[in-house]
């Protein structure tokens, strides 16, 4: 647990570009909806390009929005475990996956250790995070932040043809109705 019991919110990003991968995305979040993390939250579905190691296929990206008394350390090794049980393999470093679970933020946390950088190092450099994170962040001073940093990167034609929006979810009706 976190010092007082108090509930969290994390952003995680998720992203999935072998077989089935909405299939991955999907079962990923409904995972990730057991106790004590809650799903409150699901942006939409982005078909991006592959950034750093391109010889590999699309992915499906997405960011979900969840509370928790789980701390950063607890929360990091659930996506651990959600990702072991949908076979990913770390073969390729930046390589093709079933699926890909990073946590993002963690409140207004920092945390610089071995296992875990958050703020992630990266997310300010990939459209294919901040673009899915602006559909569900919430408070109105990071918005602003993430808005000005994606109009930035927006302005790279190669960038701005990377992320095409694939889908639109709903699945949140679908976690709500669930027990937790
Ligand atoms: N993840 C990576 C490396 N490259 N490219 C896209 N489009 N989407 C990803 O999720 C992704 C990537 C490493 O985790
Ligand atoms: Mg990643
Ligand atoms: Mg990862």
């Amino acid at each position: 647990m976190n010092e007082d019991n108090r509930k969290s919110i994390a952003y995680i990003g998720l992203g999935s570009n072998i077989g089935e991968r909405e299939t991955y995305l999907k079962d990923a979040v409904q995972q990730l909806n057991k106790s004590p993390i809650k799903v409150i939250g699901c942006s939409n579905i982005y078909e991006t390009d592959p950034v750093g190691y391109t010889d590999q296929n699309a992915f499906l990206n997405m960011v979900v929005l969840v509370t928790t008394t789980f701390s950063p350390k607890q929360l990091l090794n659930q996506l651990t475990v959600i990702e072991k049980s949908l076979l990913r393999q770390r073969v390729i470093h930046w390589g093709p996956r079933t699926i890909d679970l990073d946590l993002l933020l963690y409140d207004n946390v920092q945390i610089n250790t071995d296992q875990l950088i958050v703020p992630h190092p990266r997310m300010n450099e990939r459209l294919f995070v901040l673009i899915p994170l602006l559909d569900v962040i919430q408070a109105e001073e990071e918005r602003q932040q993430i808005q000005s940093t994606v109009d930035q990167l927006m302005e790279l034609e190669s960038e701005r043809e990377g992320v095409r929006l694939w889908k639109r979810t709903e699945w949140l009706n679908v976690l709500e109705l669930s027990e937790n």
